[in-house]
């Protein structure tokens, strides 16, 4: 298949790219280097040493024969991006390319603009395009468990829908709804609103679309950027980027105390990377047929609390546990079942926290160790201007409220 990777200079996106190409695909890249940007802007850059997409294109053709084409294209130029789809027509388009970063959408206003600019204009101009050209590609889109919000409701989170029974004149009548989207973020909040484009653009248009809502994708590794040093995986630590069980596997490296938010009671649905890359092949392996409704997957293997896995890494590395004052404005305690039959059944077979992987990612952090920034380790983004007077930005130790 001809397949279109948005976003495949990402940290999801790059494995993607290289599974789907090591498949027999004719894998097409498309990304505006903007995460390279913002590491840029942040000061900070990525655990592991990335070469330039164009290298590691080359490293992969090297090694496998296969050639990945790199597109350097903005989504946000609408008629750029028309005239790419008319001339590449692609038949699956996957799409990575969007800000990902809670914290960095709370920094500042401009960022909540950037990432509501970017975001939604990126998905739309996709789906508008897709009409336009008459592309009948399947979009398989990139979204996340955080649009259903992270409440405790006692009952499992369905797979996108929820039936629900209204009254009315006439009596009570069924009726299927998408799951009432509850945000935490601006990031989060255009994920939702992605949701919405989708519903419409497959009701109106026709168009196939997968959303896979994703948990929190931990590890480095693939089987393929493990075949060469130079496809190395970027791996983000930063308090913007990082995420919560990648940042504390390295914190565990760099014996830096393990920065728990508030009492560590939220509970978060995670999957492992070599998963991750493996549910987007089952997605596009089944398609839904034109007419059909989004296709919402939970692509998540397993849920944690934060406070289990902090003492989990520390009982495994001698690390020690700091609880921090929280940046976020999030639950402090939260229960979360998440139902995820549909990928079972495709035939996902869950890699679940084994040692062996958790200790790899510490392995890769020992090695790179010397490229860590420890200032840039703390979470220093607030949600609002008060919590932003309660978290004093010092750095290592000073703003530690305890440490077991
Ligand atoms: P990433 O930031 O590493 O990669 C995103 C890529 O998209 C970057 O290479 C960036 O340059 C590119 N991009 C952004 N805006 C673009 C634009 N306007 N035009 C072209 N390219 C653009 O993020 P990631 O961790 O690989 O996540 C990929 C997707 O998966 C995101 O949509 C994210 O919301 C979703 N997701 C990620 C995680 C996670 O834990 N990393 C979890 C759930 C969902
Ligand atoms: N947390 C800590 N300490 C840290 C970092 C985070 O306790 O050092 C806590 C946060 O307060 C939060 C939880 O861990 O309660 C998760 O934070 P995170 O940064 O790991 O994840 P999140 O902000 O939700 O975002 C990440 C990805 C995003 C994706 C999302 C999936 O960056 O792209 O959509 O995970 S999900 O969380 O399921 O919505």
């Amino acid at each position: 298949m001809r397949i279109a990777v948005l976003g495949g200079d990402g940290f999801v996106g790059w494995p993607t790219s290289l599974h789907l190409s090591n498949l027999g695909h004719e894998v097409h890249i498309v990304d505006n280097l903007s995460r390279r940007w913002i590491d840029t802007e942040l000061g900070v850059q990525s655990l592991t040493p990335m070469d330039s997409i164009q290298e590691r294109c080359r490293i992969w053709q090297q090694e496998t024969g296969e050639k990945l084409h790199f597109h350097f294209l903005d989504l946000r130029e609408y008629d750029r991006i028309k005239s790419w789809l008319e001339e590449v027509r692609p038949e699956a388009i996957i799409h990575f390319a969007e800000q990902r970063a809670a914290p960095y959408s709370m920094k500042t206003d401009r960022h909540k603009v950037y990432t509501v600019n970017n975001n939604v204009s990126a998905t739309h101009n996709l789906l508008a395009a897709m009409v336009e050209t008459g592309v009948d590609a399947h979009l398989v889109h990139l979204g996340t468990m955080g649009v259903y919000g992270y409440s405790s409701v006692g009952a499992p989170i369905p797979e996108g829908y929820l039936d629900v029974e209204i009254d009315t004149p006439n009596g009570k009548k069924g009726l299927e709804i998408l799951y009432p989207t509850r945000p935490g973020s601006v990031y989060h909040m255009t994920k939702s609103l992605d949701q919405i484009l989708f519903q419409f653009y497959a009701q109106n248009d026709g168009l196939r679309i997968t959303d896979l809502h994703q948990g929190i994708v931990w590890g480095t590794h693939t089987d393929q950027t493990r075949r060469h040093d130079q496809l190395i995986n970027r791996f983000d630590y930063d308090g913007d980027y990082g995420t919560v069980l990648n940042r504390f596997l390295i914190q565990a490296a760099i014996g830096y105390p393990l920065t728990v938010h508030g009492t560590g009671g939220q509970t978060r649905a995670f999957i492992h990377i070599q998963d991750s890359v493996r549910c987007v092949e089952l997605a596009l392996s089944d398609s839904p047929k034109a007419g059909e409704r989004v296709r919402i997957f939970n692509q998540m293997t397993e849920t944690h609390r934060v406070r289990d896995l902090a003492e989990m890494i520390a009982k495994m590395t001698g690390a020690k546990v700091a609880y921090l004052p929280n940046p976020r404005k999030e639950a402090d305690e939260n229960e979360l079942i998440v139902k995820n039959d549909q990928f079972l059944a495709l035939g996902l077979n869950p890699t679940t926290l084994a040692e062996g992987l958790l200790s790899e990612v510490v392995d890769v952090a020992r090695k790179y160790a010397h490229r860590i920034d420890r200032s840039r380790v703390p979470a220093v983004s607030a949600w609002t201007k008060d919590i932003a007077k309660r978290v004093e930005h010092d750095p290592e130790g000073k703003r530690l409220r305890s440490v077991s």
